[in-house]
């Protein structure tokens, strides 16, 4: 069993299964989708924030937060879990850093560095974002990254980016 840190980010409703979900929503069904894979155990979950989008033109908020799991899932099926559920609701892919209706990113897999065509552990730009930290703070403050750097002193070194908690 390793423990994961996964990233939960959305900033655009859509229709599952017949319903309208807000952002805030589809963060919830996925964590429900992820607690019901028999491989897959939350054991924590951040506050959510309201968060204003980095990326190209005009976007709504986005809604973030993060999630402790345990699992026996290698990187790669762990990466598959989380696109299968972003596909089942209703990701589409675009534009790079377009808005979306669910981003599910592994932040840390253990300690495990990777560097693979279809896989970056540690996610390469979570040390910088607070939208990625805060939540982080939440549920594992005191952690270190493989670099060695701590979650807490990298939020209180990076540049405070208008995040607000729900
Ligand atoms: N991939 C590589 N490493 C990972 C990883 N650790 N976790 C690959 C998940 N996926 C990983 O991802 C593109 C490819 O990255 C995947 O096919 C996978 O093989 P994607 O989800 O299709 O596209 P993306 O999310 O637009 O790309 P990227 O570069 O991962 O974006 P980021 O850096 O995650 O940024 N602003 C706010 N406020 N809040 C946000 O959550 N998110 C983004 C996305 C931009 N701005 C944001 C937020
Ligand atoms: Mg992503």
């Amino acid at each position: 069993m390793v423990l994961a840190y996964i990233g939960l980010g959305s900033n655009l409703s859509d229709k599952v299964a017949g319903q309208i979900l807000d952002s805030k929503s589809q963060l919830e069904q996925a964590l429900s989708s992820l607690s019901e894979h028999p491989q897959v155990n939350i054991l924590k979950l951040s506050n959510f924030y309201q968060t204003p989008a980095i990326g190209p033109g005009q976007q709504p908020d986005y809604i973030n937060g993060a999630a402790m799991l345990e699992t026996d899932l290698s990187p790669l099926a762990l990466l598959d879990l989380l696109q299968a559920i972003e596909n089942q609701q209703g990701r589409v892919r675009t534009i790079r850093w377009g808005a979306r209706t669910l981003d599910l990113d592994i932040l840390l897999y253990d300690q495990l560095t990777e560097d693979s065509e279809r896989l970056t552990i540690p996610h390469p730009r979570m040390h910088e974002r607070e939208f990625v930290l805060a939540p982080m703070a939440d549920i594992a403050a005191d952690l270190c990254l493989p670099t060695g750097e701590n979650i807490s002193e990298l939020l209180a070194n990076c540049s405070m980016q208008g995040i607000v908690k729900l």
